[in-house]
């Protein structure tokens, strides 16, 4: 196509977290074809189906462009004034008559890659001022925000693997060839593995499936769901038992090592035996680890969403720190990215009071302002003082992605009042009195905040938005900076006034650009970054590898690593008591991603769903036999939350024993044409809200007890 017929277009994808570049061909309005772009610096032309989907998602005719009003003749389009102002009257009214905190909020995933919302939503959340904030971060990534205080004394200083110069990648609980990777942005994992494999260097998988990361690595084994704390505790052992001492320029810089040598020499010889792995099998790859030259372990959801998330990403990191390869090429390093979150959130990173507040009904402790999502139905539902009796949920669908989805769409029912910031009527906001749906995708101009913080090179990338929204349609951030400037109680100082009214994401940007690490303001080089510099580069900018930052990135007050937090000895004190405890008949329930879903929310385009129905429950041939099941047919499956219904699918990818469904799906009675033709079933209609992580409230999605026939 010659540049007369066709306009291009870069920019980041904005879907999942691997920041991979596109290019966009498009003609009077029309894409006409969208594929990875080979001269982004970070994914060197990587890209996935979904992003060739971002065209369905700009011309989904399903999708909501003005403000809907639930009414008893059914939804009616009302003006952006009108929508405000109802929000802002009827939030108002049930603060005043119930109290603050009767008010609740919700941010779902699709927020942490607005920049928008990231810029605007925490004012929006201030004015709120409730007590009830929630977010699918305890759904999630939350264990390792908890490990990340607890150790390095900020809860965004978390440490990515190095996986460009790494020999030896451990990874527990995670399918980065589908998922491209959580708190690991990658922009294109399959190329850096077979670079990694060039080398000479070796992945090792441990998860209770052969995943599609299981099948290309050096070696796979299967592991019991929930167990993996007795699996690192056992690497750790070992090498203990060999004499292992911590790396001397690391020794300087950590606390708790005597402390943590007894605990873990304590353990018994047994320990990992619940693991299903030989323990000589784990002592052998202990040591193999440990003689790499560099070498990184590194477990995601897996490992996070389980009874022992917390404690597992704690020994992670002690693995790597006692191993020498914390803040070294090839191990686990701290980014420097153009925006520095955890500089720019400084001491707010820093929570020296633990559970300021606690939830009204389970008593479950917060975490830099937000309360386990997994109580959220909890709070709706039981009566009395402090009873939720509003909900604004804003880029989150809790109703498919929290445990026990169903009992939370029943509490919605009990609202006063519901109000959605969402650009579809979906399982979640087909409950609300009000939906506000925002520019989105194509339209809007990116730039990742958060994943540049979070990825294995440090590079800069700004997109310009490549379509211009309707004339009327307002972006998240313009609705999140009405509501916060129309609930306000107290006006603002003038200069503070002034401030809002200049401030929008790109000048907000550009301010954080300048104050950055690579600023004009704020860096070594004169000639720094500033929004309009890194908008000269389409394609963005290689900022260079991670390199070594300890210990002045770290925010513990001694600049010390503490490799033992208390709660950890808590923890491995009840890791003792689960270890006995017996497992009876039941099959483990985990869950799986597929390349072609993005949680729960893109299933309404053509192109994600076609093919055969991906929401199917996976068994090993031998479970399959026991109980007399056959490929293809409806089985019903029971948790001591509920039943679902779903076609089995058998399989030896799966460890006996083990049963696995893809969660995100389940579209009934919702107004979106595609979706509703693939609708699937929930797995969060079996997942246990009564299952956490203690430590962090987070939900243990792996490892539900069920049962199948
Ligand atoms: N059983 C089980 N449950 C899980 C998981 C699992 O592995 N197993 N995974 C968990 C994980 S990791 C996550 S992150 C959560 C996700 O859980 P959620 O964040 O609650 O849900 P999503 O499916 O991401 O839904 C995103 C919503 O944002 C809307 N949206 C999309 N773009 C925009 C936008 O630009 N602005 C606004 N305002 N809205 C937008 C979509 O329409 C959709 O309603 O699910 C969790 N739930
Ligand atoms: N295509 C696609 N990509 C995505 C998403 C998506 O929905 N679709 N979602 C994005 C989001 S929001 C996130 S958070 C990331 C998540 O990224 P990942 O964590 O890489 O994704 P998962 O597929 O959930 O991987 C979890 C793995 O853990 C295994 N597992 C389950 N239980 C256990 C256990 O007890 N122990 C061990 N060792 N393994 C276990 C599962 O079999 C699975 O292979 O992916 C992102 N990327
Ligand atoms: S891997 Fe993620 S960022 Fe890359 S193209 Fe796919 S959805 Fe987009
Ligand atoms: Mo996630």
């Amino acid at each position: 196509m010659t540049p007369e017929q066709s306009t291009q277009h870069f920019r980041t994808c904005n879907l999942c977290e691997a920041m991979c570049g596109l290019v966009i061909d498009h003609k009077d309005g029309h894409i006409t074809s969208i594929k990875g772009d080979p001269d982004d610096p970070f994914s060197k032309g990587h890209i996935c189906p979904k992003a060739v989907a971002l065209q369905d998602l700009h011309n989904d005719p399903d999708r909501l462009k003005k403000p809907l009003c639930k009414t008893v003749n059914g939804w009616q389009e009302i003006s952006w004034e009108e929508a405000f102002n109802q929000v802002v009257r009827r939030i108002r009214e049930i603060q005043e008559k119930y109290g603050q905190d009767a008010v609740s909020l919700y941010q779902g995933n699709p927020s942490v890659h607005s920049m928008g919302s990231m810029f605007f939503a925490p004012s929006f959340a201030r004015v709120l001022g409730t007590k009830n904030k929630y977010s699918a971060t305890s759904i999630d990534q939350l264990p390792h925000h908890w490990v990340a205080q607890h150790i390095f004394g900020h809860m965004m200083l978390i440490p990515i693997p190095d996986i460009d110069r790494t020999d030896f990648f451990l990874v527990l609980g995670a399918n980065p060839m589908v998922s491209n990777g959580g708190l690991m942005t990658t922009g294109g994992f399959s190329g850096r593995l077979k670079s990694l494999q060039a080398r000479g260097g070796k992945m090792v998988v441990i998860d209770p499936r052969y995943s599609e990361t299981a099948a290309v690595a050096h070696k796979h084994f299967f592991i019991q769901p929930g167990t993996d704390a007795l699996f690192l505790l056992e690497m750790i052992r070992t090498l203990l038992m060999d004499g292992l001492m911590p790396d001397p320029k690391l020794h300087r810089m950590i606390s708790g090592w005597d402390q943590l040598k007894k605990i873990i020499l304590d353990q018994p010889p047994d320990l990992a035996l619940p693991t299903g792995i030989r323990i000589f099998e784990i002592q052998t790859l202990a040591r193999d680890f440990a003689s790499a030259s560099a070498a990184v372990c590194y477990g995601r959801m897996g490992v996070s969403t389980q009874a022992f998330g917390s404690l597992c990403q704690w020994l992670i990191n002690v693995l790597n720190i006692l191993t020498g390869n914390l803040d070294r090429a090839g191990g686990a390093m701290f980014t420097r990215p153009a925006v520095d979150i955890v500089k720019a959130l400084g001491k707010n990173g820093t929570q020296k009071k633990k559970n300021r507040w606690h939830s009204r009904v389970r008593k479950l402790g917060e975490f830099f302002g937000e309360l386990p999502v997994a109580t959220l139905a909890d709070e709706i539902i039981a009566e009395g003082q402090g009873q939720i009796k509003a909900l604004i949920t804003s880029a989150g669908n809790p109703v498919l992605s929290t445990p026990n989805g169903k009992r939370l769409s029943e509490a919605l029912g009990k609202l006063e009042y519901q109000v959605a910031i969402d650009i579809y009527i979906n399982e979640t906001t087909k409950h609300a009195d009000i939906i506000l749906p925002p520019a989105t995708g194509l339209e809007t101009d990116h730039y990742d905040l958060v994943f540049h913080n979070f990825a294995v090179r440090n590079s800069v990338k700004f997109s310009e938005a490549l379509f211009s929204p309707d004339p009327n349609a307002r972006y998240d951030w313009q609705i999140f900076k009405e509501l916060t400037k129309r609930l306000r109680k107290t006006p603002l100082p003038w200069w503070k006034n002034a401030l809002e009214k200049w401030s929008t994401p790109k000048r907000l940007l550009d301010l954080a650009l300048r104050l950055g690490p690579y600023g004009q303001i704020g860096g070594r080089k004169l000639s720094g970054l500033s929004l309009k510099k890194v908008q000269k580069y389409p394609h963005g900018i290689d900022l260079g590898p991670l390199e070594p930052s300890l210990p002045s990135r770290l925010f513990t007050r001694d600049k010390r690593i503490d490799l033992m937090p208390d709660p950890m000895v808590y923890e491995l004190g009840r890791l003792k008591k689960f270890r006995f405890s017996v497992r009876g008949s039941k099959l483990l329930l985990i869950g799986r991603r597929h390349l072609r879903s993005n949680n729960s929310w893109m299933h309404n385009s053509l192109l994600l769903v076609k093919g055969p129905n991906r929401c199917t429950l996976l068994m090993h041939p031998t479970d399959a036999q026991i109980r007399g099941l056959e490929s293809g047919k409806l089985v019903k499956v029971t948790s001591g939350i509920g039943i679902i219904y779903l076609p089995l699918q058998i399989s030896e990818e799966i460890m006996p024993g083990v049963v696995s469904i893809p969660h995100g799906w389940g579209h009934h009675e919702i107004p979106l044409t595609i979706a509703s033709e693939h609708p699937g079933v929930s797995i969060n209609d079996l997942t246990d809200p009564m299952l956490l992580d203690q430590v962090s409230g987070t939900v243990a999605f792996s490892g539900v007890p069920v049962e199948v026939i």
